[in-house]
């Protein structure tokens, strides 16, 4: 699949932005049924723990690391095979699945092993950059390992429902190998060949997320200097920016086109409107930070002549 087709069999329960029913990438992930393959997993947090869980459930035979060693417990209790170290891990299985903090982890693992990695197929699910993936992936070449970088769009208890599913980047072959395997994970979506892809993938939808999450933390902040509860707040908050997100797929369709005027809601007017908000949280005791960043991008858009423009114009005003 493309890197742009990628996000279109995004499942539309957790697709904001589908418009139409899209395919979910679970509906055609290989039934339960698959060949039994034997998978190390390094590293046993919340995510790594559901991970190995879910290839066990599976039928696969797992074989489990973690610098804290009492965190194999609950894993071995399910089944798994304990390693004492990670280069034991690595030489237990063909494949192994990293899911560790942060990339800078994984590469202190990953030297620790160093040759040990050759001949092996290693599936990195830590949250990173485009760039560290490259270099991981670049690590890995380097050692005779096959790589492949991911992004989980789950939380750990999601893993292997129905919503969850994992952007991967990197070597295709590799992951069409393994792709029955991947799928007691949830769904998977290859993103493409460049081993940066499904982190980028992974970190834009999470932009979104974050947006949209600070955004709500903040009218709560601003109901409550009224002492309105956030239960109230709650149901009209989240059906209003239900409704507005459905524009999603509008500026979109400018962004790429680069046609960015409205008879919606312009620039200009924004311009004018969002003063009150940086006034009104000062006013009401709050930190207007975000709008303040929001007013400051407004203003440069109307100088630059964009004032009749959508906000989706503000796109092009983020590059450096
Ligand atoms: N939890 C979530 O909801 C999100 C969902 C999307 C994906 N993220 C990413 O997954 C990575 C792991 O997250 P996690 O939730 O499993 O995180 P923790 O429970 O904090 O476990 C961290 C594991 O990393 C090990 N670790 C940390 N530092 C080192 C190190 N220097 N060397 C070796 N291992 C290390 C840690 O080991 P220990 O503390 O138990 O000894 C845990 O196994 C993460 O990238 C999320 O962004 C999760």
């Amino acid at each position: 699949m493309s890197a742009r087709a990628a996000l279109s069999a995004v499942p539309a329960s957790v697709s904001p932005t589908s418009t139409s029913p899209a395919p979910s990438p679970a509906a055609s992930a290989t039934p339960a049924s698959s060949p039994a393959v034997s998978v190390s997993v390094l590293g046993l947090g919340m995510m790594g723990t559901a991970l190995a869980s879910a290839l066990l459930a599976a039928g696969h035979p797992v074989t489990v690391w973690n610098r804290t060693r009492a965190r194999t417990g609950p894993l071995v209790a399910q089944g798994a095979l304990p390693a004492g170290t990670a280069a034991e891990a690595v030489a237990a299985s063909d494949l192994v699945i990293l899911c560790l903090l942060d990339n800078g982890n994984v590469q202190e693992v990953l030297d620790a092993i160093g040759d040990g990695a050759a001949g092996r197929t290693l599936v990195n699910l830590t949250n990173g950059t485009p760039r560290q993936a490259r270099a991981l992936a670049a690590w890995a070449a380097g050692r005779g390992a096959r790589y492949l970088d991911g992004g989980i769009m789950a939380v750990p208890q999601m893993i292997a429902g129905p919503a969850a599913y994992v952007f991967y980047s990197g070597d295709e072959d590799a992951f069409r190998e393994y792709e029955p395997v991947f799928a007691a994970l949830g769904g998977a979506t290859f993103t493409g060949a460049d081993a940066g892809l499904a982190s980028l993938y992974d970190i834009a939808l999470l932009t979104g997320m974050y947006g949209m999450t600070i955004g709500v933390l903040q009218a709560f902040a601003l109901a409550r200097t009224e002492n309105i509860p956030a239960t109230e707040l709650a149901g009209p908050l989240t059906e209003w920016v239900g409704t507005m997100l459905r524009g999603a797929p509008l500026w979109a369709g400018a962004i790429d086109s680069g046609e960015h005027l409205t008879d919606v809601s312009s620039l200009a007017v924004n311009r004018a409107a969002v003063p009150n908000f940086v006034e009104a949280f000062r006013d009401q005791g709050l930190d207007p930070v975000f709008f303040e960043q929001l007013q400051e991008l407004l203003e440069r858009a109307v100088e630059r002549g964009h004032g009749a423009d959508g906000l989706s114009r503000l796109v092009d005003l983020l590059r450096k």
